[in-house]
């Protein structure tokens, strides 16, 4: 029988399936259900040394023999710190030693209680990585704790190998025995190396057998899409990819990722039997919430730092590669193959949404604006900018080209910094797209010897944070106007007086068409901001319109 504490059978689990199999303990009490778990674990011998300091080292001892993977159990406080020594020489000769520390609960630390001490990070700079694990509540903390126990593993054997420090809170009772099994659980395969062609291929002959194959692409560098557009077109004509404009520098209509999720209507059976996913991270939350609901099937994680990213929360494999290599190998493998009916089932959804969005002629807007300047920059030689809210999305929603945004971490400060930058590095055009908190945060932005006149601004003023309006529920609370959407009046034409900025402005559609054409004149001398005034209502009506067609759903 196993402790009746999940963390720690998750850890004990997740230490078989990946090999451990000798395990130095030492003697505690909060600790004891460690031990009492690795010593039930058919697969796993334990060794008892009481002293810890030398119990390191022994351990060290272990390692060396065949290069293996020993863990060294200790309860809390101070016996944590007398393993240091035998870490530091672990470290210093890439040896993989799994130190797994008893903790009490953190609202305990520093509060007088026995035997703790800040252990988190206690051997930092000594360990390749340190993770202190969630007790069990739900099925988030049981995926975040088999997370970390993986992704310390994942360090422990990345490169050379090194020691890792595992930190195990368990509340009072320590001592309830009554798990028959230990869960069997998700073990992240970690294929290394930057050029792994073999496991990219074994992949690829599995994903040409899937039935349902996708591939995902979140946001790239466009370099690194260009070395991949020609296999990616391939692959696109086998099976389905969902990219974003942020991850897509083919010129093409939007895959409008949104628009048809909301047609599914979350669909059981558009869900993929087997995913491929490169880059950083998607716009869209309603495509992280349906494939959150993929369950036990591979899903690969694929990039240049084999960094654990488990957007969906269930990925099967970490693949350290670049994207080239992985579409190239993964296109080379489906060459010659019929499209799957997958592929088939999503282009008929793609194509009543694709529809919709032609069709639909919005009324002034927001909507209006950013279509209005695609179709006036078609011919410009230019880049875009789009800055957080809801500008990146209506360029998702428009755009056939590549975007830029700061998506590292959605900040709405730096956006219109980040396109001046970029416009005072190239010679043709580039727009920038920007709700007006984001432009008047970064003001100072144009306060700068540096702008250039290739700089095209595209304000969209709903006078506040518009978002927020398409969150269910939020129109209910009295401090949704003033204080959550932040309404108020101010306008850029001030500030572009100013900083030189040439500055128009559009309160209706004819304005709008005549600052597009303004805007879209890439002549000037200086650089120029068209500020579309819109009401935030009608922006969301027509959003909602566009993106919900008939479905009454909202957001
Ligand atoms: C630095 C920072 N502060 C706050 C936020 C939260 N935030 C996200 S969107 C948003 C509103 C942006 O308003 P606006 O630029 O007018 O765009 P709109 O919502 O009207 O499209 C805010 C405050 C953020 N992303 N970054
Ligand atoms: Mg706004």
């Amino acid at each position: 029988m196993y402790s009746n504490h999940d963390n720690i059978n998750i850890l004990t689990s997740l230490l078989v399936s990946w090999g451990v199999r000798q395990a130095v303990v030492c003697p505690g009490s909060r600790n004891a259900p460690i031990v009492h778990n690795l010593y039930e674990c058919p697969d796993i011998e334990c060794f008892a040394v009481t002293d810890e300091r030398s119990a390191g080292f022994f351990a060290l001892g272990q390692c060396q023999v065949e290069d293996v993977a020993v863990v060294i159990c200790v309860t809390s406080g101070s016996a944590l710190l007398n393993v240091a020594p035998a870490v530091a020489e672990a470290y210093y000769q890439h040896r993989r030693l799994i130190v797994i520390s008893a903790d009490r609960p953190a609202c305990m630390i520093d509060q007088l209680q026995g035997q703790t001490l800040p252990q988190p990070d206690a051997l930092r700079g000594i360990v390749k990585k340190s993770v202190s694990l969630p007790e069990i509540h739900d099925g988030t903390d049981h995926w975040y704790c088999n997370r970390l126990v993986n992704e310390a593993l994942i360090e422990a054997w990345r490169g050379e190998g090194g020691p890792v420090h595992i930190n195990v809170p368990i509340t009072e009772p320590l001592f309830g025995f009554d798990v028959e099994q230990l869960p069997a659980e998700r073990e992240i395969v970690f294929h290394e190396g930057e050029s792994n062609f073999q496991s990219l291929i074994e992949i690829a002959n599995d994903f040409k057998k899937a039935k349902r194959p996708m591939i995902l692409i979140g946001q790239m560098k466009p370099e690194d899409l260009d070395d991949a557009t020609e296999d990616l077109l391939q692959l696109e004509q086998y099976t389905i990819v969902l990219n974003e404009k942020l991850g897509n520098n083919v010129e093409m209509p939007s895959k409008l990722i949104d628009e048809m999720l909301v047609e599914i209507e979350g669909d059981e059976d558009y869900l993929p039997d087997f995913i491929v996913y490169m880059g950083d991270t998607f716009v869209s939350k309603r495509l992280k919430a349906f494939l959150q609901r993929v369950k036990n099937v591979p899903v690969v994680i694929v990039n240049r730092d084999g960094a654990v990213h488990d957007v969906f929360m269930n990925m099967t494999a970490l693949v350290q590669a670049s994207a080239a290599d992985t579409m190239s190998i993964l296109a080379s493998v489906v060459t010659g193959q019929k499209p799957t009916a997958y592929l088939q089932q999503w282009q008929q959804v793609y194509e009543k949404c694709a529809q919709r969005v032609i069709l639909y002629d919005p009324p002034y807007s927001q909507l209006a604006a950013v279509r209005g300047l695609f179709a006036f920059s078609r011919e410009i030689e230019c880049d875009f900018h789009f800055a957080n809210s809801m500008a990146v999305r209506l360029g998702e929603l428009y755009s056939d080209q590549y975007i830029f945004v700061n998506r590292g971490v959605n900040g709405i400060e730096g956006c219109l910094s980040t396109a001046v930058g970029y416009a005072s590095a190239v010679d043709y055009a580039v727009f920038c797209v920007i709700g007006d908190l984001s432009f008047f945060y970064d003001q100072n932005a144009l306060w700068n010897n540096n702008l250039t006149s290739n700089l095209r601004i595209l304000l969209l003023n709903n006078s506040g944070g518009g978002i927020f309006s398409t969150l269910p529920g939020l129109k209910e609370s009295g401090a949704a106007h003033d204080y959550i959407q932040a309404a108020h009046k101010t306008t850029a034409e001030g500030i572009c007086i100013e900083n030189n900025v040439l500055y128009y402005a559009a309160h209706n559609e004819e304005e709008l068409t005549e600052g597009l054409q303004q805007l879209c004149d890439t002549e000037g001398m200086y650089p120029m901001l068209l500020e579309v005034f819109t009401d935030m209502e009608e922006d969301e009506k027509a959003f909602t319109k566009l993106v919900h067609g008939d479905k009454k759903e909202v957001n």
